[in-house]
């Protein structure tokens, strides 16, 4: 009978240290992270693009993708310090990544360390990057019915983000089901609605975030 190894275990477990690692500088150093997960094309680059141009606090960006500097560069031009990871395949992000990408941004003084994940809407829910808040963001083309199809990153975001609600016109989509699916899965997530394109919501956003921190320098 050959000997059965479980690498998967001794892998995650290493991870996890990464992870605690990440998680003990930002709480010496007071800075907030968020992990932003959502589908290709949910709108996750362009709700920070917006967000990074309203909110008041000093941010830098880490950007999770399988290839191209895309993303970093579409952030770069806000004026965000930023870095860009290629998993080269990788479907999520992994804390091991994300330490050495911290080698490249100086996280003190940094009020906010926001992390775009790669576009995924299952697995990157299932690693710890040390991040103090997942947040889940789903946008109305992808139809109201993701959270119950997908129900772990909803049930472990700290705030779910619904974007591009100026197509709501143009698109049959219900958000009670959305909503109320969302609250059956994790009933204390903040909810919050956006139209990056035009910042209607974006406030509400960037609220949130000052309370987190200000929660998290307490
Ligand atoms: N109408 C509308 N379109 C939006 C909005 N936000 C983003 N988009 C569009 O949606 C498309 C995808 O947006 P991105 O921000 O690149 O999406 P992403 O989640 O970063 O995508 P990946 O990084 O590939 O996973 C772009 O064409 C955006 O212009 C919005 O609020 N309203
Ligand atoms: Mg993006
Ligand atoms: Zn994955």
């Amino acid at each position: 009978m050959p000997r059965k190894i479980n690498i998967k275990r001794s892998v995650l477990a290493a991870d996890e240290e990464f992870a605690s690692k990440i998680r003990e500088k930002l709480h010496k150093e007071g800075t907030l992270m968020v992990n932003l997960i959502g589908s290709p094309g949910a709108g996750k680059t362009t709700l920070l693009e917006t967000t990074l141009g309203e909110i008041p606090f000093s941010c830098a960006v880490i950007e999770g993708d399988v290839a191209t500097s895309r993303d970093a560069e579409r952030i770069s031009k806000t004026g965000t310090p930023v870095v860009q990871i290629n998993t080269q395949g990788g479907c999520h992000l992994e804390a091991h990544l994300l330490w050495k990408a911290l080698d490249e941004i100086p996280t003190s003084g940094l009020d906010v360390l926001f992390v775009e994940n790669v576009g995924n809407l299952v697995c990157p829910a299932e690693f710890d990057l040390g991040e103090d808040y997942k947040v889940a963001v789903c946008s109305v083309p992808e139809g109201p019915d993701k959270p119950l199809k997908y129900p772990h990153l909803f049930h472990e975001a700290g705030a779910v983000v619904l974007t591009k609600v100026d197509l709501i016109p143009y698109i049959d989509f219900d958000g009670d089901l959305f909503w109320g699916d969302v609250k059956k899965l994790n009933p204390l997530a903040s909810c919050i609605e956006v139209a990056s394109l035009t910042g209607k919501g974006i406030d509400a956003w960037t609220d949130l975030l000052g309370r987190w921190l200000m929660e998290k320098r307490q």
